[in-house]
């Protein structure tokens, strides 16, 4: 792994979503979790519980999602490469855009940084109109703020997402 250039900086509070609808879902999420907590410069602080959904613009069997909270000296580039090794290590594969998935870590939120770059956007573009994604999030922070809204008035507009909390 690459180590961080700011070994000093104090740790930064990232949130990251899971998901996946192949395989054992629910197994895949708690041992991504476990292999996150456990690498270097990643502190596990928790993990939201679990929720079931509908794929949202997306086809397959329902998705299982939650949101994990880290805190991490990594910078976010370091942090979305660890996050794809991950992936692959679950047998992740990419044939058309949200296609089914072993394993889908998204990088949600990196401390209060925008990033646009083309590999990576933080805030995750889309995550303001997902319930599977809000919900989770408002479980671990209700008060966190994007930019289109608090987490209460943004998981109210997308209420016709039917989530089923599943622990
Ligand atoms: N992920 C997608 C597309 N659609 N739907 C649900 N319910 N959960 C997901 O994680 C999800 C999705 C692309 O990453
Ligand atoms: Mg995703
Ligand atoms: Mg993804």
């Amino acid at each position: 792994m690459t180590h961080t250039k700011h070994p000093s900086a104090p740790p930064v509070r990232a949130y990251v979503g899971l998901g996946a609808n192949l395989g054992d879902a629910e197994a895949s999420l708690h041992q991504a979790i476990e292999q996150l907590a456990c690498l270097p410069h990643i502190e596990f602080v928790r993990v939201s519980p679990l929720y079931s959904s509908a794929p949202v613009d997306a086809s397959g069997p329902d998705y299982i999602n939650a949101v994990a909270e880290i805190l991490t000296s990594l910078d976010a580039h370091e942090l979305l490469s660890v996050l794809q090794r991950i992936e692959h290590l679950h047998g992740r594969q990419r044939p058309y855009r949200n296609a089914p998935r072993t394993l889908d870590l998204d990088l949600l939120l990196y401390g209060d940084q925008d990033i646009d770059t083309p590999d990576l956007r933080v805030p995750h573009p889309r995550m303001h109109e997902r319930a599977f994604v809000l919900r989770p999030l408002a479980d671990l922070d209700s008060t966190l703020m994007l930019a289109q809204g608090g987490l209460h008035d943004l998981i109210e507009a997308c209420a016709d997402q039917a989530l089923h909390r599943i622990n």
